[in-house]
């Protein structure tokens, strides 16, 4: 009796994936790897720009064993960073993770969200992540300077460059 009722719940799934393709085969997760030299001298998110949809799950993890690292929204919210994340848009941080640590955020609001590292920020350790419905190609503009460093405006990717390439990496070379 259990393993019929099991064998059921397993045909009703195989059924729903099979009349809806697009669902099976849209990946859930996107991964943006922190990474770094292991003398420490350099470190980057990993691609550091990200084209994503709308409810989509992005999912950092450190794959630096020698440093710690966070993922952190520019937001008043953090440390009084300037805003750059969508109007309405919650911002995140995802407190220090250490080596082989993940965090998950899930983003609904169509638009640019720029975030940062916050001991490496200074170093340039930013990334980008567009969210963005297929087929939408413009609308977006990256964001004012806002007097930050040069250092880490240089590590924005363009948001036509996310829009056309879908992921712009951050490794080394
Ligand atoms: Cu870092």
């Amino acid at each position: 009796m259990r393993r019929r009722t099991f064998l059921r719940g397993g045909s009703t799934l195989a059924a729903a994936l099979a009349i809806s393709p697009r669902c099976a085969l849209a990946v859930p997760v996107a991964d943006i790897a922190m990474d770094g030299r292991p003398d420490g001298s350099r470190v980057w998110f990993d691609p550091r720009g990200l084209l994503v949809r709308p409810g989509q799950t992005v999912r950092w993890t450190n794959r630096d064993s020698a440093n710690s690292h966070t993922a952190t929204a520019y937001a008043p919210e953090n440390d009084d960073h300037p805003r750059r994340i969508p109007r309405g848009a919650a911002g995140f941080d995802s407190g220090y993770l250490l080596p082989g640590e993940t965090f998950e955020v899930t983003l609904e609001v169509p638009g640019v969200y720029d975030y940062f590292c916050i001991p490496h920020e200074l170093a340039g350790m930013v990334g980008r992540i567009v969210v963005a419905k297929p087929g939408s190609g413009g609308g977006f503009a990256g964001y004012p300077d806002q007097g930050l460093d040069p250092a880490i405006l240089a590590g924005f990717a363009p948001v036509a460059d996310i829009l056309r390439q879908g992921a712009i990496p951050g490794r080394e070379g």
